[in-house]
């Protein structure tokens, strides 16, 4: 299988990994604007000297509670690192549900969109129907701010894949061949433990929608839960989490350990090829 992704190819037949670059102020500890941004640079090229095969660069956490930026801040972050990153060899994602920041990213060189809102914000569609960019289409239950107070499923894994699905349609309708196409279910965005274990083991209800699939499960909660692992010793059970989300199709990774998971899955390849 194949990802097309603006100038780009991706070659799905080895699983992938996103590294992950948060450009938003408290992940650097000094505060300032123009230091936040040299570090989200450096970051991101040590994370394509680990391996990694996509930067996701996100400018607007939507972690738990996290709280919402205005689009012209989530510009002012993301902006400025892509355009450090021109030359740079492997796609970059731009982690936004807001259209314009879409817009503005691709214009300024990302050839992919992470959108945790699936496309649904007016106007999201047609965006990325007028690029050659690929998409992940994301799954998740309430907003960032309450999603974890009470997530609800009559059937977690059908109500999961039935939105997907209305999502890839939606998507070829507005024009995006299904080529472009990436599906995640959203491993902790308004899901229990229960669900997000219960989506792991069912992972081939989600590839069975014929697009790759892609997985986020590094360092969340839910690893704390099984593990009692602080966020920051998380390091071997996301490794852990990669490594199975791949054993059971996911096409790509989304992970902050990127050296880490590389290793892994050279174990994988190795039985694998
Ligand atoms: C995802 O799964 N996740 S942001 C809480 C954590 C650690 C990490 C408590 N964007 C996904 O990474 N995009 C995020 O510790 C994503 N799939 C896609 N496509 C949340 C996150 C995190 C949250």
């Amino acid at each position: 299988m194949f990802l097309l992704c603006g100038k780009f190819k991706l070659d799905l037949s080895q699983p992938k990994i996103m590294g992950i670059v948060n450009v938003t102020p408290d992940s650097f500890s000094d505060g300032g604007k123009h230091l936040a941004l040299e570090a989200a640079i450096a970051h991101a090229r040590r994370l394509i000297e680990e391996g990694a095969d996509i930067l996701d660069i996100g400018g607007e956490s939507t972690r738990p509670g996290a709280e919402p930026v205005s689009e012209q801040e989530e510009l002012d972050r993301v902006l400025p690192v892509l355009e450090g990153l021109r030359d740079i060899s492997v796609p970059i994602s731009i982690d936004t549900y807001k259209p314009e920041v879409m817009r503005q990213a691709l214009a300024a060189g990302a050839s992919m969109v992470n959108d945790v809102n699936a496309l649904q914000a007016a106007g999201a569609l047609d965006v990325v129907a007028q690029t050659a960019a690929a998409v992940c289409l994301m799954h998740k239950q309430g907003a960032p701010q309450n999603m974890q107070q009470q997530p609800h499923y009559q059937e977690i894994i059908s109500e999961v894949s039935n939105f997907l699905r209305e999502r890839i349609v939606a998507a070829a309708e507005a024009g995006i061949a299904s080529e472009r196409l990436l599906v995640d279910p959203g491993f902790g965005f308004g899901k229990t433990l229960g669900h997000n274990l219960a989506m792991l083991k069912n992972m081939q209800a989600f590839t069975a929608l014929g697009v790759p699939v892609l997985a986020g499960l590094s360092r969340k909660s839910m690893l704390g839960t099984i593990t009692g692992r602080e966020v920051g010793e998380r390091v071997a059970v996301s490794v852990a989490a990669a490594l199975i989300a791949v054993q059971r199709d996911a096409s790509i990774v989304r992970v902050h350990d990127v050296r880490e998971t590389v290793d892994a899955l050279r174990v994988w390849s190795a039985i694998e090829r």
